[in-house]
Order: structure tokens, then sequence, then C-alpha cells
């Protein structure tokens, strides 16, 4: 039963990433300068997600619309990078985004507060 729930779960979420591919638009331009900028920042950050993840589309949609290219890690079952947000973050949730600082490794939960965090940062 669980499986056919997952499988269910993950049906869906394929046929939502599909249609976020063709109705996600036109992503921001910036200049040359200010988008190297943008690429030297966005190397401290990756996206802890799930392919499927409805939370992570979104997710991945808002920063495509931003035109930020962050590092994603794919955390489903048997990937090493589902241990790093397990002991780095503390949960097993997706999407997380690991932001790296000078003081130390920030994992941010929630999709909302994902999105906000780089609207403010890079927007
Ligand atoms: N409120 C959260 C919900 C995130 C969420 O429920 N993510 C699911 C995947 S769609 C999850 O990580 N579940 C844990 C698991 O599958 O192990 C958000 O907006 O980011």
């Amino acid at each position: 039963m669980k499986l056919l729930i997952n499988l269910i779960r993950n049906l869906l979420g394929c046929i939502i990433a599909a249609i976020d591919f063709v109705t996600r638009g036109f992503k921001l331009k910036r200049t040359a300068e200010a988008q190297q900028q943008v690429a030297t920042e966005i190397e401290k950050l990756s996206l802890y997600q799930f392919f499927a993840c409805p939370f992570c589309i979104k997710t991945r949609r808002a920063m495509y619309k931003m035109n930020l290219p962050i590092v994603k890690r794919n955390a489903s079952q048997g990937s090493p990078y589902r241990e790093e947000l397990l002991q780095g973050g503390g949960k097993i949730q997706t999407p997380c985004l690991r932001i790296e600082k000078d003081d130390g490794v920030e994992w941010l939960y929630e999709s909302s507060e994902i999105i906000s965090y780089l609207e403010k940062r890079f927007v």
C-alpha cells in the first residue's frame, strides 16, 4: 500500500514537473557582470531536494525565474546527500537550502522561507 502511494505521489510529481517545465516562462536578465557576481555568491549555496516533490518544484521554479543556477543535491533514498541533509539539517525534509557562511553553515527548510531568502538576497 505504501509502495502504491509513493508511486502515485511520484507520478503526480513528475506530471507537475513537466507542467512546470513548459510554463515556467522567462529568467530574470542581468548584466554579464551582475550575473557573474551572482554565480560567485551561489557557489556557497546548494539545494537538497527530490525531483518530484511539489515544494521542491515550486522552489526550483522560483530559482529559475530569478536566474539562480544553484547546485541541486538529490536527497532521495540511497543518495549520500540524504545523510548529509540529515546530519547537517537535522531532518529529512526537502527542499532545504544549505548556506555556507563565514561563521558556519545554515540549513534553511521550508520552500516559502527559501524563496523569500533568495528574493531578498538576489532580486
Ligand atoms: N512545508 C514544507 C513541506 C515540505 C515537504 O513536505 N516535503 C516532503 C517532500 S514533498 C518531505 O520532505 N517529506 C519527507 C520525506 O519524504 O522523507 C515546505 O513548504 O517546504
